[in-house]
């Protein structure tokens, strides 16, 4: 079969907005749902992180509120009050709401954990599944369906309670469940670690990627992968997160960066080292046609999973909330995005990315096979 002939290559040479537009702004331009992971904070602090949170960010996702122990602490009890406060706030000022999550060996009730029948554990994971899924029916448009259940260096299963009282199918069961209970939601499989495909990432992105591509076959409801990107300041591989984000495009499934930081110490040097770790994450994101979901995992440093003193994230301070020079990169990342272009003789087919390379000569553009290139509207 003929290979697709449609090649794209981007264009990343505007200058940076200073401040013009918001992050929202920018996003919603590009139709990219940027978010924070949100846990409200009280007394003084809430008022500066709430006007961040709507007005640099179109996504929210419950940092902890919609997990298992704190939903259905007790059997067949569910508590939904925390995260009801979160949702509403979030949709109440136009934004989206991402879900965290049904599946997951941590932040689990004994209750659940202790089970040890196969029927049963299955049962309490549909129901769960189903009340969660159901309370917030159509105010959800993606759910993390299960949460990091390959082990870590390997590609094969972490041998969690889920794995062991049920088997793998667990995670075949946890989509199909989902798919019924809410059938609009994207449903995404996110893990940690598994971002890149070099140093001690690529052995574990395999075993992510064989067995989402696995559940493609066996034609479960899965719409894309979740990359959680919990970094320190340079440590990862942009170039081989690209090509596993690439692969993963290629099975027909989107991308989601979904808990990103950077974590660095406070100093010049770093903060501008970490602004230029975020924008080519984000310069990634946007030009990956599928990766459509970038979350960073909390507004502010100071409520930062990392603990006091964390230096992750793209907000710094409490009762007042500032933005780093991690927030301009994140502006220059996606205000740098002038236009795509497509290979002028190109048939229709799906955009793939393909390189960033391309010349002009008499006023056209061409890329670097010499093939005249059209400009196409901005996905
Ligand atoms: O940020 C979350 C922290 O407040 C919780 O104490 C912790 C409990 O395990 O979970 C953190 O969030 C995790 C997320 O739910 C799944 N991926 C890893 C995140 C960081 O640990």
């Amino acid at each position: 079969m003929k290979r697709i002939a449609l090649l794209i290559a981007v264009s990343i040479s505007m200058p940076a907005l200073s401040g013009a537009q918001t992050l929202r702004q920018l996003a919603d331009s590009r139709g990219i749902h940027f978010g924070a992971a949100v846990t409200l904070p009280t007394g003084a602090n809430l008022a500066p992180y709430e006007s961040t949170l709507s007005q640099q960010f179109n996504t929210s996702v419950c940092e902890n509120a919609m997990k298992w122990q704190n939903t259905e602490g007790t059997r067949n009890v569910f508590n939904f009050t925390a995260a009801d406060a979160i949702v509403d706030f979030t949709l109440s000022h136009g934004m989206y709401m991402r879900g965290h999550n049904f599946v997951w060996h941590s932040q689990v009730p004994g209750w659940v954990s202790n089970i040890t029948n196969r029927d049963t554990l299955l049962a309490v994971m549909k129901n769960h599944i189903n009340q969660l899924a159901g309370h917030y029916k159509g105010k959800i448009y993606e759910w993390d369906v299960v949460n990091e259940a390959i082990a870590d260096g390997s590609t094969g299963f972490r041998t969690s309670f889920w794995y062991q009282r049920i088997g793998a199918d667990f995670i075949d069961s946890a989509f199909v469940y989902a798919h019924r209970a809410d059938p609009n939601a994207l449903l995404v499989y996110n893990d940690y670690g598994a971002e890149g495909m070099t140093g001690s990432t690529a052995t574990k992105s395999t075993g992510v990627y064989n067995l989402v591509s696995g559940l493609k076959t066996r034609g479960i409801p899965i719409n894309g992968v979740g990359l959680q990107s919990h970094f320190n300041l340079n440590g990862f591989d942009t170039a081989s997160i690209g090509a596993n984000m690439s692969r993963i495009e290629a099975l027909g499934l989107n991308i989601s960066i979904t808990e990103l930081d950077i974590s660095t110490s406070n100093t010049t040097a770093n903060l501008d080292a970490q602004k230029a770790n975020y924008k080519s994450l984000m310069t990634l994101c946007v030009h990956h046609p599928r990766c459509k979901t970038f979350i960073t995992w909390g507004v502010n440093d100071a409520q930062s999973w990392k603990g006091a003193g964390a230096v992750a994230l793209l907000f710094t301070g409490t009762t007042t909330i500032t933005a780093k020079p991690a927030a301009s990169g994140i502006s220059e990342a996606i205000s740098g995005v002038s236009s795509v272009w497509q290979v002028a003789n190109g048939r229709p087919g799906v955009l793939r990315q393909s390189h960033l390379g391309r010349f002009e000569l008499n006023g056209s553009m061409f890329d670097l096979r010499g093939r005249k290139l059209v400009a196409l509207p901005v996905p």
